[in-house]
Protein backbone atom coordinates (compact mmCIF):
# COMPACT_ATOMS: atom_id res chain seq x y z
CA UNK A 1 0.00 0.00 0.00
CA UNK A 2 2.83 2.77 1.00
CA UNK A 3 6.29 2.30 0.09
CA UNK A 4 7.50 4.78 3.04
CA UNK A 5 4.11 5.88 5.40
CA UNK A 6 6.03 7.58 7.73
CA UNK A 7 7.06 10.04 4.85
CA UNK A 8 3.45 9.43 2.30
CA UNK A 9 1.58 9.82 5.45
CA UNK A 10 3.03 12.67 7.22
CA UNK A 11 1.18 15.44 8.89
CA UNK A 12 1.33 18.18 6.62
CA UNK A 13 2.27 20.62 9.41
CA UNK A 14 5.20 18.52 9.95
CA UNK A 15 6.15 18.22 6.34
CA UNK A 16 5.83 21.78 6.28
CA UNK A 17 8.92 21.88 8.83
CA UNK A 18 10.76 19.30 7.14
CA UNK A 19 10.81 21.21 3.42
CA UNK A 20 11.79 24.15 5.21
CA UNK A 21 14.87 22.71 7.00
CA UNK A 22 15.93 21.27 3.95
CA UNK A 23 15.54 24.07 1.78
CA UNK A 24 17.13 26.22 4.65
CA UNK A 25 20.22 24.00 4.40
CA UNK A 26 20.12 24.25 0.60
CA UNK A 27 20.17 27.94 0.00
CA UNK A 28 22.78 28.52 2.97
CA UNK A 29 25.00 25.91 1.43
CA UNK A 30 24.49 27.03 -2.05
CA UNK A 31 25.07 30.88 -1.11
CA UNK A 32 28.42 30.12 0.99
CA UNK A 33 29.65 27.71 -1.76
CA UNK A 34 28.74 28.14 -5.51
CA UNK A 35 29.22 31.00 -7.21
CA UNK A 36 26.31 31.09 -9.40
CA UNK A 37 23.40 31.08 -6.98
CA UNK A 38 25.43 33.48 -4.87
CA UNK A 39 25.57 35.82 -7.75
CA UNK A 40 21.89 35.16 -8.49
CA UNK A 41 20.76 35.68 -4.97
CA UNK A 42 22.91 38.80 -4.23
CA UNK A 43 21.38 40.38 -7.64
CA UNK A 44 17.98 39.75 -6.52
CA UNK A 45 19.05 41.38 -3.14
CA UNK A 46 18.02 38.12 -1.30
CA UNK A 47 20.32 36.92 1.50
CA UNK A 48 19.83 33.30 3.19
CA UNK A 49 18.80 35.20 6.23
CA UNK A 50 15.86 36.30 4.82
CA UNK A 51 14.22 33.15 4.65
CA UNK A 52 11.90 32.78 7.74
CA UNK A 53 9.12 30.01 6.82
CA UNK A 54 8.23 27.85 3.56
CA UNK A 55 6.45 30.58 2.01
CA UNK A 56 9.75 33.53 1.75
CA UNK A 57 10.64 30.87 -0.70
CA UNK A 58 9.13 33.43 -3.08
CA UNK A 59 11.59 35.89 -2.23
CA UNK A 60 14.03 33.73 -4.14
CA UNK A 61 14.65 34.40 -7.80
CA UNK A 62 13.51 31.77 -10.48
CA UNK A 63 16.03 29.56 -12.68
CA UNK A 64 15.46 29.18 -16.17
CA UNK A 65 16.46 26.31 -19.22
CA UNK A 66 18.55 29.53 -20.10
CA UNK A 67 21.08 29.07 -16.91
CA UNK A 68 21.24 25.52 -17.40
CA UNK A 69 22.33 25.87 -20.95
CA UNK A 70 24.58 29.12 -20.48
CA UNK A 71 26.67 27.45 -18.06
CA UNK A 72 26.68 23.93 -20.09
CA UNK A 73 28.50 21.25 -18.97
CA UNK A 74 29.45 21.78 -15.38
CA UNK A 75 28.44 24.91 -14.11
CA UNK A 76 25.59 24.34 -12.52
CA UNK A 77 27.11 21.58 -10.97
CA UNK A 78 28.12 21.88 -7.30
CA UNK A 79 29.87 18.79 -6.48
CA UNK A 80 33.59 17.85 -7.66
CA UNK A 81 33.61 15.31 -10.33
CA UNK A 82 34.45 13.03 -8.26
CA UNK A 83 31.27 12.81 -6.38
CA UNK A 84 29.30 12.22 -9.79
CA UNK A 85 28.58 8.69 -10.80
CA UNK A 86 26.23 9.60 -13.72
CA UNK A 87 24.83 11.98 -16.08
CA UNK A 88 21.80 11.66 -18.41
CA UNK A 89 21.40 13.84 -21.31
CA UNK A 90 17.69 15.60 -22.31
CA UNK A 91 16.97 16.16 -26.31
CA UNK A 92 14.44 18.31 -24.57
CA UNK A 93 10.81 18.69 -25.26
CA UNK A 94 12.52 21.95 -26.90
CA UNK A 95 15.41 23.54 -27.71
CA UNK A 96 19.18 22.44 -27.02
CA UNK A 97 20.03 19.23 -24.59
CA UNK A 98 20.21 20.05 -21.00
CA UNK A 99 23.00 17.64 -19.02
CA UNK A 100 22.01 16.36 -15.55
CA UNK A 101 24.64 14.98 -12.72
CA UNK A 102 23.73 12.44 -10.15
CA UNK A 103 25.14 11.53 -7.43
CA UNK A 104 24.94 8.41 -5.16
CA UNK A 105 22.27 10.29 -3.15
CA UNK A 106 20.44 11.65 -5.89
CA UNK A 107 20.16 8.43 -7.63
CA UNK A 108 18.95 7.07 -4.41
CA UNK A 109 16.49 9.28 -3.72
CA UNK A 110 14.96 9.34 -7.70
CA UNK A 111 14.94 5.81 -7.26
CA UNK A 112 13.02 5.93 -3.31
CA UNK A 113 10.84 8.45 -5.56
CA UNK A 114 10.03 5.93 -8.01
CA UNK A 115 9.38 2.82 -5.45
CA UNK A 116 6.92 5.45 -3.76
CA UNK A 117 5.29 6.30 -7.21
CA UNK A 118 4.92 2.29 -8.14
CA UNK A 119 3.67 0.95 -4.94
CA UNK A 120 1.20 3.42 -4.65
CA UNK A 121 -0.53 2.32 -7.85
CA UNK A 122 -0.12 -1.42 -6.50
CA UNK A 123 3.25 -2.79 -8.11
CA UNK A 124 4.69 -5.00 -5.90
CA UNK A 125 7.47 -7.87 -6.40
CA UNK A 126 5.00 -10.39 -7.69
CA UNK A 127 4.77 -8.32 -10.69
CA UNK A 128 7.38 -8.19 -13.93
CA UNK A 129 7.51 -5.29 -15.47
CA UNK A 130 8.28 -4.41 -19.32
CA UNK A 131 10.43 -1.20 -19.44
CA UNK A 132 9.91 0.10 -22.79
CA UNK A 133 11.54 4.01 -22.37
CA UNK A 134 14.58 4.25 -24.05
CA UNK A 135 17.31 3.61 -22.45
CA UNK A 136 20.47 5.81 -22.42
CA UNK A 137 20.72 9.23 -21.76
CA UNK A 138 16.99 9.55 -21.69
CA UNK A 139 15.65 9.28 -18.58
CA UNK A 140 12.65 7.11 -18.51
CA UNK A 141 14.45 3.84 -19.09
CA UNK A 142 17.38 3.49 -16.01
CA UNK A 143 14.75 5.75 -14.52
CA UNK A 144 12.08 3.57 -14.58
CA UNK A 145 14.10 0.45 -14.43
CA UNK A 146 16.15 0.90 -11.17
CA UNK A 147 12.65 1.75 -9.36
CA UNK A 148 10.78 -1.37 -10.12
CA UNK A 149 13.92 -3.15 -8.78
CA UNK A 150 13.60 -1.22 -5.99
CA UNK A 151 10.16 -2.68 -5.07
CA UNK A 152 10.89 -6.18 -6.06
CA UNK A 153 9.59 -6.74 -9.39
CA UNK A 154 11.18 -8.23 -12.52
CA UNK A 155 12.65 -6.08 -14.86
CA UNK A 156 12.58 -6.59 -18.68
CA UNK A 157 14.02 -3.95 -19.93
CA UNK A 158 13.31 -3.81 -23.40
CA UNK A 159 13.47 -0.42 -24.21
CA UNK A 160 11.91 1.11 -27.41
CA UNK A 161 11.49 -0.58 -30.77
CA UNK A 162 10.75 -4.16 -32.37
CA UNK A 163 7.30 -4.01 -30.91
CA UNK A 164 6.43 -7.88 -32.55
CA UNK A 165 9.51 -9.24 -30.31
CA UNK A 166 8.41 -7.24 -27.33
CA UNK A 167 5.11 -8.48 -28.01
CA UNK A 168 6.10 -11.89 -27.67
CA UNK A 169 8.03 -11.62 -24.89
CA UNK A 170 5.01 -9.92 -22.87
CA UNK A 171 3.43 -13.28 -23.19
CA UNK A 172 6.28 -15.41 -23.10
CA UNK A 173 7.19 -13.82 -19.82
CA UNK A 174 4.10 -13.54 -18.49
CA UNK A 175 4.40 -9.53 -18.02
CA UNK A 176 2.03 -7.92 -15.71
CA UNK A 177 3.27 -3.98 -15.81
CA UNK A 178 5.02 -1.87 -18.64
CA UNK A 179 6.23 1.70 -19.06
CA UNK A 180 6.42 3.78 -21.96
CA UNK A 181 5.07 6.87 -23.37
CA UNK A 182 1.50 6.76 -24.25
CA UNK A 183 2.22 6.88 -28.18
CA UNK A 184 4.17 3.82 -27.70
CA UNK A 185 1.93 1.94 -25.69
CA UNK A 186 -0.87 2.63 -28.91
CA UNK A 187 1.75 1.76 -31.46
CA UNK A 188 1.90 -1.60 -29.72
CA UNK A 189 -1.69 -2.17 -29.25
CA UNK A 190 -2.34 -1.60 -33.14
CA UNK A 191 0.39 -4.12 -33.48
CA UNK A 192 -0.92 -6.38 -31.54
CA UNK A 193 -4.13 -5.74 -33.80
CA UNK A 194 -2.33 -6.79 -36.83
CA UNK A 195 -0.45 -9.78 -35.68
CA UNK A 196 -3.80 -11.17 -33.85
CA UNK A 197 -2.51 -10.52 -30.36
CA UNK A 198 -5.48 -9.77 -28.35
CA UNK A 199 -3.89 -8.25 -25.22
CA UNK A 200 -6.90 -9.60 -22.32
CA UNK A 201 -6.74 -12.95 -23.82
CA UNK A 202 -2.99 -13.58 -24.58
CA UNK A 203 -1.22 -11.48 -22.11
CA UNK A 204 -1.41 -10.80 -18.25
CA UNK A 205 -0.59 -7.26 -18.41
CA UNK A 206 -2.69 -5.41 -15.72
CA UNK A 207 -0.79 -1.73 -15.78
CA UNK A 208 0.80 0.39 -17.77
CA UNK A 209 2.54 3.91 -16.02
CA UNK A 210 2.19 6.00 -19.10
CA UNK A 211 4.34 9.55 -19.39
CA UNK A 212 7.01 11.79 -20.49
CA UNK A 213 4.66 13.42 -22.98
CA UNK A 214 0.99 15.14 -22.62
CA UNK A 215 -1.84 12.74 -22.63
CA UNK A 216 -5.57 13.54 -22.24
CA UNK A 217 -8.15 11.73 -20.44
CA UNK A 218 -10.03 10.78 -23.40
CA UNK A 219 -6.25 8.61 -24.37
CA UNK A 220 -6.28 7.08 -21.12
CA UNK A 221 -9.57 5.45 -21.85
CA UNK A 222 -9.08 4.41 -25.33
CA UNK A 223 -6.13 2.16 -23.87
CA UNK A 224 -7.45 0.83 -21.30
CA UNK A 225 -10.56 -0.33 -22.75
CA UNK A 226 -8.33 -1.63 -26.12
CA UNK A 227 -6.02 -3.54 -23.84
CA UNK A 228 -8.22 -4.30 -20.53
CA UNK A 229 -5.88 -2.53 -18.48
CA UNK A 230 -5.41 0.46 -15.81
CA UNK A 231 -3.31 3.55 -17.33
CA UNK A 232 -1.41 5.61 -14.43
CA UNK A 233 -0.11 8.62 -15.65
CA UNK A 234 4.05 9.53 -14.70
CA UNK A 235 5.45 12.50 -14.23
CA UNK A 236 9.38 14.15 -13.99
CA UNK A 237 11.85 16.14 -16.30
CA UNK A 238 15.41 15.49 -16.43
CA UNK A 239 15.94 18.62 -14.65
CA UNK A 240 14.62 17.33 -11.38
CA UNK A 241 15.84 13.60 -11.46
CA UNK A 242 13.46 11.86 -14.38
CA UNK A 243 10.84 10.25 -14.08
CA UNK A 244 9.58 10.80 -10.52
CA UNK A 245 6.23 11.03 -9.55
CA UNK A 246 2.26 9.13 -10.61
CA UNK A 247 -1.06 8.99 -9.63
CA UNK A 248 -2.36 7.01 -7.36
CA UNK A 249 -4.98 4.36 -7.46
CA UNK A 250 -7.48 7.00 -6.78
CA UNK A 251 -6.78 8.59 -9.94
CA UNK A 252 -7.23 11.76 -9.01
CA UNK A 253 -3.98 13.94 -9.39
CA UNK A 254 -0.21 12.95 -9.35
CA UNK A 255 1.04 12.88 -6.01
CA UNK A 256 4.01 15.02 -5.79
CA UNK A 257 6.47 13.80 -2.59
CA UNK A 258 6.89 16.79 -0.63
CA UNK A 259 10.26 15.96 1.38
CA UNK A 260 11.67 15.90 -1.98
CA UNK A 261 10.21 18.61 -4.03
CA UNK A 262 8.34 21.68 -3.35
CA UNK A 263 5.87 23.00 -6.45
CA UNK A 264 4.29 26.37 -7.05
CA UNK A 265 2.59 27.49 -9.71
CA UNK A 266 2.72 30.42 -11.33
CA UNK A 267 1.28 32.64 -13.71
CA UNK A 268 3.12 32.44 -16.66
CA UNK A 269 3.15 36.08 -17.85
CA UNK A 270 3.68 37.60 -14.43
CA UNK A 271 5.67 35.49 -12.33
CA UNK A 272 2.56 36.03 -9.35
CA UNK A 273 2.15 32.82 -7.09
CA UNK A 274 -1.15 31.84 -8.04
CA UNK A 275 -3.44 29.66 -5.67
CA UNK A 276 -4.58 25.92 -5.47
CA UNK A 277 -7.14 25.24 -8.31
CA UNK A 278 -5.66 27.84 -10.17
CA UNK A 279 -3.89 26.74 -13.78
CA UNK A 280 -0.76 27.97 -14.15
CA UNK A 281 3.44 26.95 -14.53
CA UNK A 282 4.68 24.47 -12.40
CA UNK A 283 8.05 25.95 -10.77
CA UNK A 284 9.53 23.26 -8.86
CA UNK A 285 12.41 23.25 -5.99
CA UNK A 286 14.09 19.89 -5.15
CA UNK A 287 15.04 20.09 -1.88
CA UNK A 288 17.40 16.66 -1.59
CA UNK A 289 19.39 17.08 -4.82
CA UNK A 290 22.84 17.51 -4.46
CA UNK A 291 25.17 17.10 -8.02
CA UNK A 292 22.69 19.61 -9.57
CA UNK A 293 20.25 21.63 -7.38
CA UNK A 294 17.30 23.24 -8.80
CA UNK A 295 15.71 26.02 -6.92
CA UNK A 296 12.29 27.84 -8.08
CA UNK A 297 13.09 26.18 -11.50
CA UNK A 298 10.19 27.11 -14.18
CA UNK A 299 9.72 23.84 -15.92
CA UNK A 300 6.94 25.77 -18.23
CA UNK A 301 4.92 22.82 -17.87
CA UNK A 302 0.87 23.89 -17.25
CA UNK A 303 -1.14 22.25 -14.18
CA UNK A 304 -2.98 23.16 -10.97
CA UNK A 305 -1.97 22.40 -7.26
CA UNK A 306 -4.39 20.47 -5.47
CA UNK A 307 -4.57 21.38 -1.63
CA UNK A 308 -6.83 18.85 -0.59
CA UNK A 309 -5.58 15.42 0.83
CA UNK A 310 -6.22 12.47 -1.10
CA UNK A 311 -8.19 9.70 -0.12
CA UNK A 312 -5.59 7.43 -0.31
CA UNK A 313 -4.23 8.39 2.96
CA UNK A 314 -0.90 10.49 1.65
CA UNK A 315 -0.56 13.90 2.87
CA UNK A 316 1.32 14.99 -0.51
CA UNK A 317 0.67 17.57 -2.56
CA UNK A 318 -1.14 16.79 -5.96
CA UNK A 319 -0.95 18.44 -9.05
CA UNK A 320 -3.76 17.31 -11.85
CA UNK A 321 -2.30 15.86 -15.00
CA UNK A 322 -0.14 18.30 -17.04
CA UNK A 323 -2.31 20.14 -19.89
CA UNK A 324 0.84 21.56 -21.76
CA UNK A 325 3.82 23.43 -21.98
CA UNK A 326 3.49 27.35 -21.84
CA UNK A 327 5.98 26.98 -24.43
CA UNK A 328 4.14 24.48 -26.24
CA UNK A 329 1.22 26.52 -27.58
CA UNK A 330 0.60 27.33 -30.63
CA UNK A 331 -0.93 30.69 -32.07
CA UNK A 332 -3.29 30.41 -34.64
CA UNK A 333 -4.25 33.41 -36.60
CA UNK A 334 -4.02 34.95 -33.13
CA UNK A 335 -6.17 32.21 -31.16
CA UNK A 336 -3.93 30.62 -28.21
CA UNK A 337 -4.25 26.82 -29.31
CA UNK A 338 -2.73 24.06 -27.30
CA UNK A 339 -2.36 20.57 -28.81
CA UNK A 340 -3.65 18.66 -25.72
CA UNK A 341 -7.31 20.59 -26.14
CA UNK A 342 -7.43 19.29 -30.17
CA UNK A 343 -6.78 15.75 -28.51
CA UNK A 344 -9.46 16.33 -26.21
CA UNK A 345 -11.83 16.85 -29.06
CA UNK A 346 -10.90 13.62 -31.47
CA UNK A 347 -10.89 11.30 -28.67
CA UNK A 348 -14.47 12.04 -27.83
CA UNK A 349 -15.39 11.48 -31.45
CA UNK A 350 -15.67 7.87 -31.83
CA UNK A 351 -15.05 7.26 -35.00
CA UNK A 352 -11.75 8.99 -35.15
CA UNK A 353 -8.93 6.42 -34.50
CA UNK A 354 -5.91 6.97 -31.88
CA UNK A 355 -3.45 8.91 -34.52
CA UNK A 356 -3.33 12.06 -35.58
CA UNK A 357 -1.29 14.88 -36.73
CA UNK A 358 -1.37 18.49 -36.00
CA UNK A 359 -0.23 20.80 -38.82
CA UNK A 360 0.29 24.58 -39.22
CA UNK A 361 1.20 26.58 -42.09
CA UNK A 362 1.29 29.81 -43.49
CA UNK A 363 -0.52 30.99 -46.90
CA UNK A 364 0.61 34.58 -47.43
CA UNK A 365 -0.42 36.36 -44.03
CA UNK A 366 -2.99 33.81 -43.09
CA UNK A 367 -2.14 30.60 -40.52
CA UNK A 368 -3.90 27.91 -41.68
CA UNK A 369 -4.29 24.53 -39.68
CA UNK A 370 -5.02 21.14 -40.95
CA UNK A 371 -6.02 18.18 -38.80
CA UNK A 372 -4.63 14.73 -40.14
CA UNK A 373 -6.51 12.28 -38.60
CA UNK A 374 -6.80 8.53 -38.82
CA UNK A 375 -10.34 6.99 -39.29
CA UNK A 376 -11.53 3.39 -37.35
CA UNK A 377 -11.92 0.88 -40.50
CA UNK A 378 -15.47 0.26 -39.19
CA UNK A 379 -16.42 3.96 -39.69
CA UNK A 380 -14.90 3.97 -42.79
CA UNK A 381 -17.67 4.12 -45.65
CA UNK A 382 -17.71 3.68 -49.49
CA UNK A 383 -20.32 7.22 -50.06
CA UNK A 384 -18.20 9.89 -50.12
CA UNK A 385 -21.16 12.00 -48.77
CA UNK A 386 -20.82 9.94 -45.80
CA UNK A 387 -17.02 10.86 -45.48
CA UNK A 388 -17.81 14.34 -46.24
CA UNK A 389 -20.12 14.67 -43.62
CA UNK A 390 -17.70 12.99 -41.23
CA UNK A 391 -15.06 15.42 -42.03
CA UNK A 392 -17.44 18.21 -41.20
CA UNK A 393 -19.09 16.92 -38.08
CA UNK A 394 -15.15 16.72 -36.83
CA UNK A 395 -14.16 19.96 -38.18
CA UNK A 396 -17.25 21.77 -36.66
CA UNK A 397 -16.14 19.72 -33.18
CA UNK A 398 -12.84 21.93 -33.28
CA UNK A 399 -14.30 25.07 -34.20
CA UNK A 400 -16.73 24.63 -30.95
CA UNK A 401 -14.23 23.74 -28.66
CA UNK A 402 -11.27 25.80 -29.66
CA UNK A 403 -13.28 28.50 -31.49
CA UNK A 404 -10.92 28.22 -34.63
CA UNK A 405 -11.19 26.67 -38.16
CA UNK A 406 -9.43 23.54 -39.48
CA UNK A 407 -9.04 21.84 -42.57
CA UNK A 408 -9.71 18.12 -41.22
CA UNK A 409 -7.82 15.62 -43.67
CA UNK A 410 -9.23 11.81 -42.72
CA UNK A 411 -6.84 9.30 -43.29
CA UNK A 412 -6.97 5.51 -42.84
CA UNK A 413 -6.26 3.60 -40.09
CA UNK A 414 -2.36 2.86 -39.52
CA UNK A 415 -1.36 5.73 -42.38
CA UNK A 416 0.37 8.18 -40.17
CA UNK A 417 3.19 8.03 -38.34
CA UNK A 418 3.69 6.32 -35.22
CA UNK A 419 6.25 7.28 -32.56
CA UNK A 420 8.00 5.13 -30.20
CA UNK A 421 9.28 7.67 -27.98
CA UNK A 422 7.91 10.90 -27.40
CA UNK A 423 5.38 11.30 -30.25
CA UNK A 424 6.24 14.50 -32.12
CA UNK A 425 2.29 15.37 -33.51
CA UNK A 426 2.71 18.84 -34.36
CA UNK A 427 4.52 19.79 -37.09
CA UNK A 428 4.68 24.07 -37.07
CA UNK A 429 5.77 25.10 -41.06
CA UNK A 430 5.37 28.23 -39.99
CA UNK A 431 8.84 28.22 -38.02
CA UNK A 432 10.87 26.04 -41.18
CA UNK A 433 10.08 28.57 -43.80
O1 LIG B 1 10.28 12.94 -20.08
C1 LIG B 1 11.05 12.18 -17.94
C2 LIG B 1 10.04 11.12 -17.95
C3 LIG B 1 10.38 9.85 -18.41
C4 LIG B 1 8.77 11.32 -17.45
C5 LIG B 1 9.45 8.81 -18.40
C6 LIG B 1 7.82 10.32 -17.43
C7 LIG B 1 8.16 9.06 -17.90
P1 LIG B 1 12.35 15.09 -20.23
O2 LIG B 1 12.79 14.37 -21.44
O3 LIG B 1 13.26 16.08 -19.60
O4 LIG B 1 12.00 14.07 -19.09
O5 LIG B 1 10.97 15.82 -20.58
C8 LIG B 1 10.26 16.48 -19.59
O6 LIG B 1 8.15 16.03 -20.74
O7 LIG B 1 8.60 19.03 -18.86
C9 LIG B 1 6.78 17.68 -19.80
O8 LIG B 1 6.64 18.72 -20.75
C10 LIG B 1 6.80 16.35 -20.51
N1 LIG B 1 6.18 15.31 -19.66
C11 LIG B 1 6.77 14.36 -18.92
N2 LIG B 1 5.86 13.59 -18.31
C12 LIG B 1 4.64 14.07 -18.67
C13 LIG B 1 3.29 13.70 -18.38
C14 LIG B 1 11.04 13.08 -19.14
N3 LIG B 1 2.98 12.68 -17.60
C15 LIG B 1 9.00 17.06 -20.18
N4 LIG B 1 2.32 14.46 -18.92
C16 LIG B 1 8.14 17.73 -19.15
C17 LIG B 1 2.60 15.52 -19.72
C18 LIG B 1 4.85 15.17 -19.53
N5 LIG B 1 3.84 15.89 -20.05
Amino acid sequence: MYWNRKIECMPREELKELQFTRLKTLVDNLYSNNRFYHDKMKAAGVLPGDLTRMEDISKLPFMHKQDLRDNYPAGMFTVPATDMVRYHVSSGTTGKPTLVGYTKNDLDYWTEALARSLTSIGITADDTMQVSYGYGLFTGGLGLHYGAERVGATVLPSGTGSTERQLELMIDLGVTAIACTPSYMIHMIDVADRIGVDFRRDTKLRRAVLGAEPWTEGMRQRIESRAGIQAYDIYGTSEMAGPMFTECEERKGIHVSGDLAYVEIIDPETGESLGPGQKGEMVVTMLTKEAMPLIRYRIRDLTTLMDEECECGRTSPRIERISGRSDDMLIIRGINVFPSQIEYTLMRIPEVGDQYMILVDREGALDTLTIQVEIRNEAFSDRVEDMISLKRRIESEIKKYLNIGANVELKDQGSLPRFEGKAKRVVDRRIMT
